[in-house]
């Protein structure tokens, strides 16, 4: 019985490996070594410092906006940690993990929030696809670039992220029906972190999972404790595996929890409560990771100190890169929507500059 036979959307149960307090269930293994294990808590790591430090930028005006990723690094850690080269990646607007893991520097997706168009660009041989603002439109694209790649032969397989009000439009069920008939190689996650916004996740769709709609479009789904890096990891590689041996498409639901605002331009204690956040907060992929590694003997206080002041150093150098790199020219924003300018953007363009 493979791991979707026995996790079937329609039987009601979460995949878990690693229980909250850092043990695992009886019978099961983390799905690499403890080496691996660590390798990839000091990515979680360096991916919760940049965040906070965007967030800091933003605050201080030296940053536009920014979606921070804030308790869902197990969800894009243990999913983009499968991925081989040539596997293309399509991102909504909150994958700072998954875009570092696919190999995107920091100070490019910093550049992006600044609002420099050069963020958008990975760098060549990285797949990452630039960030996606209109909600749910990408998984389309996702499922086009599979749908090329088994014609061409490729064995190669695309992921889409998005979140759980991407479920509602129109586009997600397209890609999905569209996966299911041609049976492309492509993995839907869903990191469905309980928000859209302020809308809460029990008034987004009456299904009473989001894993089961994969049944209706006759793909795997499978719905995994998001905060898990090990059940994220194994349904992930699992769900890879398969689509690279022609077994199609999976839906993949990491049940997580946004700790931060939907972006810096959101205030949630207009629609969420302090005590709902609290039961969250113990279930916060890093220090569930955290716990494990301790019991392996492989964490403790010293080894944070060493992992974070890394990180931090990092972080700062990405920050004086990206701030280093000039301001890009008002024009630039009219100068490259068609190859000539039309009169209405010669007219706009002087407007704003009049402006300025
Ligand atoms: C097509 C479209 N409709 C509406 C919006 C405004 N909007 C931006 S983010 C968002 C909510 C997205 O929620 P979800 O898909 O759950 O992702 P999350 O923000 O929780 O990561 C909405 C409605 C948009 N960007 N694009």
């Amino acid at each position: 019985m493979s791991l979707f036979d026995d996790y079937h959307p329609l039987k009601g149960k979460m995949f878990q490996i690693l229980k909250p307090d850092g043990t695992l269930h009886l019978d099961m293994k983390p799905p690499v070594s403890d080496q691996e294990i660590f390798n990839l808590y000091q990515k979680m790591v360096f991916i919760r410092l940049a965040d906070q430090k965007a967030l800091m930028l933003q605050r201080q005006g030296r940053m536009g906006t920014y979606a921070p990723v804030w308790g869902q690094e197990a969800c894009q850690v243990g999913s983009a940690s499968v991925l081989r080269k040539g596997d293309w990646v399509f991102p909504a607007f909150r994958e700072l993990g998954a875009s570092l893991m696919m190999g995107v520097p920091l100070k490019t997706i910093y550049l992006y929030w600044m609002g420099n168009e050069e963020g958008s660009r990975a760098p060549d041989g990285i797949n990452m696809m630039p960030v996606s603002i209109p909600v749910g439109t990408h998984p389309l694209h996702a499922v086009g670039t599979a749908w090329a790649a088994k014609i061409k032969g490729d064995k190669i397989v695309t992921v889409s992220y998005f979140g759980d009000g991407a479920t509602s439009k129109g586009d997600f069920h397209e890609a999905m029906n569209l996966a299911g008939v041609f049976k492309v190689p492509t993995i839907f996650f869903c990191q469905n972190n309980q928000f859209a916004i302020s809308v809460p996740r029990k008034i987004q769709t009456a299904s009473e999972t989001i894993a089961q709609k994969a049944v209706a479009y006759g793909v795997d789904g499978i719905q995994v404790d998001g905060n898990d890096l090990f059940a994220v990891y194994a349904a992930t590689k699992e769900a890879v595996d398969k689509a690279r041996s022609g077994g199609g498409a999976t839906l993949i639901e990491g049940v997580t929890y946004r700790f931060g605002p939907h972006t810096t331009a959101d205030d949630p204690t207009k629609y969420r409560r302090e005590e709902e956040i609290e039961p969250w907060k113990a279930l916060d992929p890093l220090v569930r990771l955290r716990l494990y590694l301790k019991g392996r003997g492989l964490w403790n206080d010293e080894v944070e100190k060493q992992v974070t002041e890394k990180a931090q150093n990092e972080i700062d150098q990405a920050v004086k890169e990206a701030e280093a790199v000039s301001t890009p020219d008002v024009e630039d924003i009219f100068k490259y929507v068609y190859a000539e300018m039309t009169p209405q953007l010669q007219e706009q363009m002087e407007y704003l500059k009049g402006t300025l």
